[in-house]
């Protein structure tokens, strides 16, 4: 039970992606911790899915008038949070990914006055592309600025903020989570017969929105090279807008029978228990949270150093980091930590060990609630 019992409207997507996983993660712990958390999007968060009586949905509904080109869902969801908050006596508004949420987020607490206290968490591209989109720059970066508080996922991502956009207050750096228990190596769970992986062959794997900065292409020719030197398979798993690109490449190399396109899936940690091999090469990544469930089931990454990266995956102990774009490099670390056992089995616990001891969700979820109860007690 928690000391003092907090009620906290989460302002979220609740759409596939890493913001509104930690969004909703950090709001069902805190439930189970005895706070009453109120989540505020256009649907259901896609990992609330059981019963808990200290968790409500609020879904934003946007009026379609002929009027409208666009439909207006900042001002709804404004509405909404004002609507929650003055009914629920909500004293902490917090949004999770700053465009729109921040904006709305201020809107609702100047419509209640000074009843809440208000927080963005700042989760990657809506700082690092948002900065650069000259139609949302100043908009984002005045209402961030009126937040009482701001965090940022990762030290990479708060000195970008700081050097980008100008934010007149402090940012504080709160790592992203896994549930230990959740995200664990369980044997139990593996499908590898199922996609007729051979015992022999190696399991790579790589999990993502399929955007661009994700650099699918990397994700294949990694592949097809560490596949020519290491017979393997490469699962794919989620959906976005590069998925074509997927399917092309897999064609022009000649690998339909080794790529398994898995779509969106829920149950990450069962994929990720039968994989040897994460692969994460973005462009930008201001923490990898797809990273961090990797390491939790002891699958070391190869990814790019780049972002947060190199905070969450300890190069050369946890996996192998690159320049952005060396994939010859990368091919070359994946096949070597594959072909060495004892380096393998040694990579893969020291991925589980750090993401255990400086990533678990007590730890960070508490830091979150000392933020929240700092906010309360200023005048
Ligand atoms: O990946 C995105 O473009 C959006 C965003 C999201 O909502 O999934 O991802 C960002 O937030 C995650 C959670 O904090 C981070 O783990 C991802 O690294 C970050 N993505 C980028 O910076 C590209």
């Amino acid at each position: 039970q928690a000391l003092s019992r907090l009620k906290i409207g989460m302002v979220c997507y609740p759409s596939y992606g890493g913001s509104g996983v930690v969004a909703t993660e950090l709001g069902i712990h805190l439930a189970d911790l005895g706070h009453e958390i109120h989540f505020i999007t256009y649907d259901k968060p896609f990992r609330l899915m059981a019963f808990h009586e200290n968790i409500f949905f609020h879904e934003v509904d946007v009026s379609n008038y002929p009027v409208f080109k666009y439909p207006p869902y900042i001002l709804a969801l404004a509405n909404k949070i004002y609507e929650v908050a003055r009914r629920e006596n909500l004293q902490i508004l917090h949004a999770h990914y700053a465009v729109p949420h921040t904006m709305a987020v201020h809107m609702a607490a100047q419509m209640l006055g000074s009843q809440v206290r208000t927080v963005t968490t700042l989760h990657g591209t809506d700082v690092t592309i948002m900065s650069e989109d000259q139609s949302l720059r100043d908009v984002t970066e005045f209402s961030l600025n009126q937040m009482d508080a701001l965090t940022a996922v990762s030290d990479d991502l708060k000195q970008y903020t700081l050097k980008t956009l100008n934010i007149a207050r402090p940012i504080q750096k709160i790592y992203n989570f896994i549930n230990a228990s959740q995200y664990s190596r369980q044997q139990a769970l593996c499908s590898r017969s199922r996609l007729k992986v051979p015992v022999e062959e190696k399991l790579l794997i790589h999990i993502s929105n399929f955007r661009p900065v994700k650099r699918i292409q990397d994700v294949l020719e990694i592949f097809r090279g560490v596949n020519a030197r290491c017979p393997s398979h490469l699962m794919l798993v989620g959906d976005g807008p590069e998925m074509r690109t997927a399917y092309d490449l897999t064609d022009r190399f000649g690998l339909r029978d080794r790529v398994h396109f898995m779509g969106k899936q829920d149950n990450v940690a069962a994929l990720l228990s039968c994989s040897d091999l994460f692969l994460l090469p973005s462009e930008k990544e201001s923490f990898g949270l797809a990273a961090l469930e990797a390491m939790a089931c002891e699958v070391p990454v190869i990814a790019s150093r780049t972002g947060g990266i190199p905070e969450v995956v300890e190069d050369g102990i946890c996996g192998a980091l690159s320049e952005v774009g060396d994939t010859e490099k990368m091919i070359e670390d994946a096949v070597s930590i594959l072909s060495d056992s004892v380096r393998y089995n040694e990579m893969a616990s020291a991925a589980r060990i750090r993401a255990i001891s400086l990533f678990e969700e007590k730890t960070i979820a508490s830091q979150y609630v000392a933020l929240y109860e700092r906010l309360l007690s200023e005048p």
